[in-house]
Parts: structure tokens; C-alpha cells; sequence
């Protein structure tokens, strides 16, 4: 290596000073005393970014020479987080960086947060993307992340008179340092238009698709690191943009304009990432957008094949590629297209190829949330793959019909169409033909798939159905975001847990010992007492890092009942307003979270938590017992100072509805107790940390099932006290006397309650009662949340991706060794 590399990849303190200056005076153009903190950030992530680069040139140069087998993640979203705090921890210099940064006079903590986070996901599905990718990088897989470069994220939340309004999220404002065009390696997508057959130079059978639309695809590639190893693998997201010629045919004749507005349209393509919003569905938009990342990433793994002189016909050999939930589910046509029309692969080993590369993960169990395209749609956009994907059918539903002789239900039940009224293509069953592995996120999600939503494809295909748990990255949700624990933790058990969680255990005979109960009890309240700095500058509400932290923080939905929390909280206010001197643990309510934009219920149920809020928390006869806190824009970076800081973690969706749940993993590991019903990943924490340190409650999937059979009426619940919370809030008590706000809400509960908010209340407000009594014991509390903590081994993303390596990827490890 030759001296100016050295000065940019050097891992000494004056080396990070000198590379910081300089790149704040050549890639920002900037000195100190016009810098900006965001320049000092971006300078900042160019230092780091300088030291990642042999990593991530190294890991190509080997993965390319070996020919590697490689997993290709496909998933819409990436839910990334800040990317600076991370890279530091991976590449194990955050705490000499800090001292270097500390030393110029800078605030190390203010820096990081200047970082926009990329939000380039919804919440859960997008958030395990991105902890997977980090786990693949850290066990050293071969593996590149296919998504969307979407210009805007997932919208920024504000609170405004206790509504949510929405704010387009410009988190490419400024830049961003951690990502690199290739636009050498674009491809074009082609959409619309008409297909027609035609005989080629050797007289065989072809078809031709002559699109009326050309977009380009352009590869943004970001590297990801693994924790103290060498491997920087890539997240490689697609910006559409206007093709270079097509419009050639338009400026000749003159229409200047139209062409330009071509352009503009193409750009469209990944302006912006869509909420998940049930109205949403079949919109244009979003086909495409699914569509163009898929077409890309497929052309983009045919062109590394070639690169690597691999035949097309050895394509699920060099390739395993998961679809994160149907959203790519598009891809089983296209790989087909791509292999029969454009590489005149035959069809049945073209179908064997497709077949042996994906594998379908199964995200949800709620039927209004499986993704349907309406047929008339479908064929204007992609008429080349509605064909294919009707040849799929037939050859698929002849298989059916030999097996189940006569069962025309079936066949009509399991068909790639639904003909049931106006047609649909049904992309859960697309995934599901044209992968050889499918799995849910959690036992019980998993089995359901298999009795319910799938089951007619588990009677003709059993073996091919598993489950994988989810996980989380300890790298992200402890290490970086926990320092003190981490610390604590460290100290007493060494450091090899953070790549292998189960060493936790190792804490428990700790739990038994005073001293460290005391250190951790340290631990909670600093963490505490920063998360109550946050939350006073956020809401101005000023909160006591004595209380108990209770804390629901997860998308707004109905079936995560939200709303049976906040009931909870009013039925404690009732108490105290009845009988001001009773004793109760004094606790404060943390919620976050966002509502898609067109869910207007999801909406009232945040407006129902602010004004309850703005009541208790004012409420003198409270005497500062209860406060309820709303934080606003609920994302990666707020969740790495919630979790530490929580108590008390709320799960409670009602059974059968939460495929997993993966915020629940992050409070457990940070040694936050669980208030939960028996549903998702839930159940196997329990299973991990013990009956007796998780406070249970609610109906089973089974109960809810024998309830609504039976003719569930909510009304027959409304007595006692919560009658007496319906009645307060029905008064317009927490709307100044506006008896109508709450009304859609409350009349959904009295007369419908899909999610059985009221058949599950009494025996939460019970559950309540004893996480109440347990937090006044407070030796005991802190001996649940350590065992907590030990047990929460088994949530780790890397045990996660080492079961999909062993059991559906059959990617080994490849280690790299640095280029110098
Ligand atoms: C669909 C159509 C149109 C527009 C958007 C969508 C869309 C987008 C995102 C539909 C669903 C999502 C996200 C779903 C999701 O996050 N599911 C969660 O996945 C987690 C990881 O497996 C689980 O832990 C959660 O239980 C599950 O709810």
C-alpha cells in the first residue's frame, strides 16, 4: 500500500483528526467557521467511509474471483437507521473516534444525531431487512440486498393540536456520504405496451414484449458492514431515471415537452415509498415500483453471472434469492421471462431454475393485508407477465387436479387467479408456486400459515413449508445503542456475546447477586433519565425517571390495540380521581408510532392518547403519579433511546394477529419486562425467559377463534369499570365536552370490536395490577429484568440467518482476506 491510502485508512486518533479536516475542507469545501454541524456529520462519516472502502473492495475482489454462492435479499423495504454509530461500532473504533472528535471540541453525541436516517421502510417488515443484512455481513455470507432507492421515506411525523399531520421525509437533503452511483451498471425496465410471437434467426417459437415505456434503473450501492470482521457486503438500491434514448423518437418530431415529461414520469418510479395502507391497494404506482426493482435486480445478477463466465443455467446455483413477503413476488415471472425470452432457456428447466432460487417469507396473517392486483391492471403494465404467469397456472392447477381428482373448489380456492367477481392476480399464491421454501416469522405465525392462509398449499407441498423466528441485531439494539449495559455486561462476561447472544446466559447466576443487581438498576435509570431529557425537549413534558416506563412503541394499528393500552391508562385515572390517596405505582405512558395516512381510525387513536394526555398530565389531583407522553416521528433513531430506557414492554395484539413482533426482541434484550398475549415471537420469549418473569394475559388464538364463532357481542363486556372508562370518554371529558370526537371509535369498540379490545380488558387491567406490585419489589424487578436480558439469546438475527443458511440458502461462509 502506498502512503496516501495509509493517511485515509489509518485507525489512530491524529489520523482521524487530519482526515476530518481534510475532508471537510475538500469534500465539503468548508472551514470551521462556516461549518455547519452537518458538515462536521458529513466530514465525519467521510473519515469512516474512507475506512470502509478496503473492506468493501476486498470483499468484491474475493467474492468475484471465488465465484461465491450468494444469497440476494429482495425486499421493497430497508428500514437502515443511522448508518454512522453503527459502521464505528462494526469497524470497532467508535470509542477512539469519540476521543478524537471530543478532543477537537465537538459533541460526538450531537453529530450522530444530525444524521437523516434513511426510513426506506414502513416498520417491522423493513426493519428485519435491515438486521438481516447486517447479520449476513457479520457471518461473513456473500449477499447483496436488492430494494429501492426511494427519494422520500417513510413520512416524518409531527403532533399538531394532538393530531398526526405528515411531512415528506427530504432525507437526501443533504447528501449521503454512505452511498455510491454506479451508473455504469444501469439497466433499462421496460413497462406497458404488447406482446407479440414471432419465429428467430433459427425459426423457433419466440415472443417479442414491445413495451411503450422505458425506464432506467440506475444501482446505488451502500456498504454494509459486519461486526470486527472484514467483510463489506452491498445494499444495492435502484433510482429510476429517463433512459438516454428512448424518447429520441419524440425530440425528432419535435414535442420537446412531452419528452421531458417522460422523463419526469420515469423519475416518479421510486419518488416515494408507499405507507401500508389497505386503501392503497391497486394502485399503478406501486406495481411498478415493485416491478422496476425486481426487473433491475434479476438483469443485475445475470450480468454478475456473466462477469463470472457462469451459464444462465447454473443461475440457482450461484443465487439464492428471498422474496420479503410478495411485494417481489413479480420476480417468479420475470425470472421466467428473462430465462425463456431472453436467454431461450426451455420452459421446464426454465421453471426448475425459478423454482430452485426463491424462497417466500410470509409476513401476515390478516386476509385484507394479501397483496391482490386487479387483472385489468396487471395487463396493461406487464402484459408479457400476466402470459407467463397464466402458463404457470394452468401447468400448476393440472398438478392440483391429478392430486385432488374432482376438487374444483380447491382449484378454483388455490388458483394463481381469483375469479370469484373482478379478477385478480393473487401474489401470495405466485410466491408460493415458484419458490421451493416457504416460511412465516414465528412458530405460531408459521403453524397458522399452515392450518389457514397457506394450508391448501401445505396439503399438496408439506415439506416445504418451515418457520423462522425473527431476530434482531445485538449490534445495533444493544451494543450501539445501549453503551452502558453493553458496558456492564462486558465487564463481567467478556465481550464474545455481542456475535453470540447466548452467551448471555452466562448472566444469569448474576441476577442472584446484589451488587450487580444494584449496577444494573444504575444502568436502567441513566438510560432513564437520558430518555426523559428527550422526551421533555420532544414534548415539554417533564417525566420522573423513578416512575415505571411503560412503553408501547410500534406502527398505530387496530389489531396491535393501542387503543386497549390507553383504556387502561384512563381506567388508572378513574382510580386515582375516585380515591386520590389510593396507592398506586406511580408510572409514566410512552407511546409512539405512525398511522398510515388514509387509516383514519389509527389517527383518532393517536388523538385519543394526546387527550388523554394533556387531562392526566395536567390534573393536579394526579399529583404527577400518571403522565402520558406521545412521541412524535417513532423511528430507528428515537427506538435506540427508548428501548434501554423501558420498564415495561407492551405486546398486546390480539392472538393470531401479530406474525411476530420484532420490537418486542429489543425491550427483552435491554431488560424491559414483557406485558403480553399469547401471539407472534411473544410466546417463544416467554418459552426463553420463564413464566414466571412475563406477565400474561388475554384470550388464545384458539379462544378468539371459539369467541367470534360463537357470536362475539362487545357490548356484553361493558360493565364495571370498563363501562365506566367508556362512559368518561363517551362524555367528551378528554375532548372538552365534544361528545362526538371519540365517537367512531367508541361505537366501533360497543358494536363491532373486531379485535376483541373489550373481551381482552379485564384480564389485562388485571395483568396491569401485578407488573404494578412487582415493580414496588424493586430487588425482585431488577432480578426479572436481568433474566430477561440472559434468555433473550435465542432473538438474535444471527441465529435467525444460520437457520435460513442451513435450511434454505445453502450459503457458506466466505472469509475475506484484505487486499493491502
Ligand atoms: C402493501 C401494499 C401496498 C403498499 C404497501 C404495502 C405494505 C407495505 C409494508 C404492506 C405491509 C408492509 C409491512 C408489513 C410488516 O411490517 N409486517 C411485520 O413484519 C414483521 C417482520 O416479520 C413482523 O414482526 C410483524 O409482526 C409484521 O406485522
Amino acid at each position: 500500500r502506498t502512503e496516501p491510502q495509509d493517511e485515509r485508512t489509518a485507525l489512530t486518533k491524529e489520523a482521524f483528526q487530519r482526515d476530518f479536516f481534510n475532508n471537510l475542507f475538500y469534500i465539503l469545501g468548508k472551514f470551521p467557521t462556516l461549518a455547519t454541524k452537518n458538515d462536521y456529520y458529513q466530514a465525519l462519516a467521510f473519515v469512516v467511509r474512507d475506512r470502509m472502502l478496503q473492506r468493501w473492495i476486498s470483499t468484491a475482489a474475493a467474492y468475484t474471483k471465488q465465484g461465491s454462492r450468494t444469497v440476494a435479499y429482495f425486499s421493497a423495504e430497508f428500514l437502515m437507521g443511522p448508518h454512522l454509530g453503527n459502521n464505528l461500532v462494526n469497524l470497532g473504533i467508535h470509542d477512539e473516534v469519540r476521543k478524537a472528535v471530543t478532543e477537537l471540541g465537538l459533541d460526538f453525541n450531537e453529530l450522530l444525531l444530525e444524521e437523516d436516517e434513511p426510513g426506506l421502510g414502513n416498520g417491522g417488515l423493513g426493519r428485519l431487512a435491515a438486521c438481516f443484512i447486517e447479520s449476513l455481513a457479520t457471518l461473513q455470507i456473500p449477499s447483496l440486498g436488492y430494494g429501492i432507492r426511494y427519494e422520500f421515506g417513510i413520512f416524518h411525523q409531527e403532533i399538531v393540536d394532538g393530531w398526526q399531520t405528515e411531512r415528506t421525509d427530504k432525507w437526501l437533503r443533504f447528501g449521503n456520504p454512505w452511498e455510491i452511483p454506479r451508473p455504469e451498471w444501469a439497466v433499462h425496465v421496460k413497462l406497458g405496451g404488447y406482446t407479440e410471437p414471432y419465429r428467430d434467426e433459427f425459426y423457433r417459437h419466440r415472443v417479442r414484449w414491445v413495451p411503450d415505456r422505458l425506464v432506467a434503473a440506475v444501482p446505488y450501492d451502500t456498504p454494509i458492514l459486519g461486526y470486527h470482521t472484514n467483510t463489506a457486503n452491498t445494499l444495492r438500491l435502484w433510482k429510476a431515471e429517463a433512459p438516454e434514448s428512448f424518447d429520441f423518437a419524440v425530440f425528432n418530431r419535435g414535442d420537446y415537452y412531452g419528452a421531458v415529461m417522460q422523463k419526469v414520469s420515469s423519475e416518479n418510479l421510486s419518488k416515494v415509498l408507499y405507507p401500508n395502507d389497505e386503501q392503497l391497494q391497486g394502485k399503478e404506482l406501486r406495481l411498478s415500483q415493485q416491478y422496476f426493482f425486481v426487473s433491475a435486480s434479476l438483469q443485475d445478477m445475470f450480468r454478475i453471472l456473466k462477469i463470472q463466465k457462469i451459464p444462465v443455467e447454473r443461475f440457482h446455483e450461484k443465487f439464492a434469492a428471498q422474496l420479503n413477503d410478495t411485494h417481489p413476488a413479480i420476480a417468479v415471472a420475470e425470472l421466467m421471462r428473462l430465462l425463456i425470452d431472453e436467454n431461450v432457456v426451455p420452459w421446464e428447466q426454465a421453471w426448475d431454475i425459478t423454482r430452485r432460487t426463491f424462497a417466500y417469507t410470509n409476513h401476515t396473517l390478516l386476509p385484507e393485508a394479501l397483496e391482490c392486483w386487479p387483472l385489468p391492471l396487471f395487463a396493461k403494465l406487464l402484459p408479457r407477465h400476466l402470459e407467463i404467469i397464466f402458463e404457470i397456472n394452468a401447468r400448476f392447477l393440472d398438478e392440483v387436479r391429478i392430486r385432488f381428482y374432482g376438487d374444483e373448489e380447491r382449484i378454483a380456492r388455490m388458483s394463481l387467479i381469483d375469479e370469484r367477481g373482478e379478477r385478480y392476480v393473487r401474489m401470495a399464491h405466485l410466491a408460493c408456486v415458484g419458490s421451493h421454501a416457504i416460511n412465516g416469522v414465528a412458530e405460531l405465525h408459521s403453524e397458522l400459515l399452515k392450518q389457514d392462509v397457506l394450508r391448501d398449499f401445505y396439503e399438496l407441498w408439506p415439506t416445504r413449508f418451515g418457520n423462522k423466528t425473527n431476530g434482531v441485531t445485538p449490534r445495533r439494539w444493544m451494543a450501539l445503542s445501549n453503551p452502558r449495559l453493553t458496558k456492564l455486561v462486558s465487564s463481567h462476561i467478556g465481550d464474545e456475546w455481542i456475535t453470540d447472544l447466548s452467551q448471555l446466559r452466562r448472566l444469569e447466576p448474576l441476577a442472584e447477586d446484589a451488587g450487580f443487581r444494584q449496577q444494573w438498576l444504575d444502568v436502567k435509570r441513566a438510560c432513564k433519565c437520558d430518555f426523559a431529557a428527550v422526551a421533555l425537549k420532544k414534548t415539554g413534558i417533564t417525566i420522573d425517571p423513578d416512575s415505571l416506563f411503560d412503553v408501547q412503541v410500534k406502527r398505530i394499528h387496530e389489531y396491535k390495540r393501542q387503543h386497549l393500552n390507553i383504556l387502561h391508562v384512563v381506567a388508572l385515572y378513574h382510580r386515582l380521581r375516585s380515591n386520590p390517596n389510593v396507592d398506586i405505582t406511580p408510572r409514566t405512558f410512552i407511546f409512539g408510532g405512525k398511522a398510515a395516512p388514509g387509516y383514519h381510525i389509527a389517527k383518532l387513536i393517536i388523538k385519543l392518547i394526546t387527550s388523554v394526555g394533556d387531562v392526566v398530565n395536567r390534573d393536579p389531583a394526579v399529583r404527577d403519579r400518571l403522565k402520558v407522553v406521545f412521541l412524535p416521528n417513532f423511528n430507528v433513531k428515537n427506538g435506540q433511546r427508548i428501548y434501554p430506557a423501558a420498564d415495561l414492554s407492551e405486546q398486546v395484539s390480539t392472538a393470531g394477529k401479530e406474525a411476530s413482533g420484532t420490537g418486542n426482541m429489543k425491550f427483552s434484550m435491554n431488560g424491559a419486562l414483557t406485558i403480553g398475549t399469547m401471539d407472534g415471537a411473544n410466546i417463544e420469549i416467554r418459552e426463553e425467559v420463564g413464566a414466571e418473569n412475563f406477565f400474561l394475559f388475554g384470550l388464545t388464538t384458539p379462544e378468539v377463534g371459539a369467541l367470534k364463532a360463537s357470536g362475539y357481542n362487545p357490548a356484553n363486556y361493558l360493565d364495571g369499570e370498563l363501562k365506566e372508562v367508556v362512559e368518561l370518554i363517551r362524555s367528551g371529558f378528554f375532548s372538552r365536552g365534544d361528545a362526538e370526537l371519540f365517537r367512531p371509535l367508541i361505537d366501533g369498540l360497543v358494536h363491532h370490536d373486531p379485535y376483541l379490545v373489550f373481551a381482552d380488558f379485564d384480564s389485562y387491567s388485571k395483568a396491569q395490577q401485578q407488573v404494578s406490585a412487582a415493580y414496588q419489589d424493586r430487588d425482585h424487578w431488577a432480578r426479572m429484568s436481568i433474566l430477561n436480558s440472559a434468555r433473550s439469546g435465542k432473538f438474535s438475527s444471527d441465529r435467525t440467518i444460520r437457520e435460513y443458511c442451513d435450511d434454505i440458502w445453502k450459503a457458506p461462509a466466505v472469509p475475506i482476506r484484505l487486499l493491502t
